[in-house]
């Protein structure tokens, strides 16, 4: 039973989810003795950049100096290289007109993109951004990242897929609980140390998940950021994490949002 992100997050970390989700109260679970402790983190900004306010970001990711972002909506779906402190497109491909496009990943040298319900995964020259080739997937395209071995794909549920990189063939699935329950919308996605950090949709948080077990062991509280950059559109939320791990890094930004931040998370009191 999967049941909405907010209550799983309000239940486990008493947390009300949103300003832009209601925010039931959920009744208290019976049995919850083995529900693992949630950490809740708040972050602290520690550098501002610019970011293309028409960007509606769905895919986030560091690589040797430079930012990798796809983009969403039909026309308007691309592949671009940027940079970091001017939040400028240094490089740029377009999906065709009629898909909508969603995650990103880095596999060797090339870039790995989803769709939304386009049914098709894109490959792209990381140098140039040159397509490559595009190959059939059956499921929603949500948020796209890698472990080293797999491809890990969300679709907009509580399961997470690990997929071979080469075939696309789901080599094993996880699913995403938070204080025992299942927690849906997880979209962008980003590995981060070991685990899986995701952004629920809709939402200002991001999910820390052990990728073995699918259980969330923080919860990093992003509100204020999301808050920050609010917009009459209400698709304008957070969406975007990328970990630069030589320099230890966290960035986020959302969709339309006119700023990426760096952040550093701080576990609260
Ligand atoms: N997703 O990225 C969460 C998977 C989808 C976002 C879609 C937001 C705009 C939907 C507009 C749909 C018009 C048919
Ligand atoms: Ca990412």
């Amino acid at each position: 039973l999967a049941i909405g992100a907010g209550l799983a997050l309000s239940a486990a970390t008493g947390l009300s989810p949103s300003a832009q989700v209601a925010a039931p109260v959920a009744a208290p679970v019976v049995g919850q003795d083995a529900a693992p402790a949630v950490v809740v983190a708040d972050p602290v900004i520690v550098a501002t950049y610019p970011h293309d306010s028409a960007a509606f970001t769905q895919g986030l990711l560091w690589h040797d100096g430079a930012l990798y972002e796809s983009t969403g909506r039909e026309g308007q779906s691309q592949i671009r290289r940027l940079t970091l402190t001017s939040g400028l497109v240094e490089a740029s491909a377009a999906l065709p007109a009629e898909q909508f496009g969603e995650g990103l990943a880095l596999w060797g040298d090339t870039l790995v993109s989803l769709t939304w319900t386009d049914k098709v995964v894109h490959r792209w020259d990381l140098a140039t951004l040159a397509p490559i080739d595009t190959r059939a997937f059956p499921f929603e395209g949500w948020g796209l990242t890698e472990d080293g071995t797999h491809l890990i794909a969300s679709d907009g549920s509580s399961t997470l897929r690990f997929l071979d990189p080469e075939t696309l063939e789901v080599a094993r699935e996880v699913v995403v609980t938070l204080g025992g329950r299942e927690v849906d919308q997880l979209n962008e996605l980003e590995f981060i140390d070991g685990q899986i950090v995701a952004n629920v949709w809709h939402t200002g948080f991001l999910l820390f998940i052990d990728p073995a077990s699918g259980v969330v062991r923080q919860v990093a509280d992003l509100r204020p950021l999301a808050e920050a950059n609010r917009m009459a559109d209400p698709d304008a939320v957070l969406n975007g994490i990328a970990w630069d791990a030589d320099g230890q890094r966290l960035f986020v930004t959302g969709k339309l949002w006119p700023r990426l931040y760096e952040i550093r998370l701080e576990p609260r009191e």
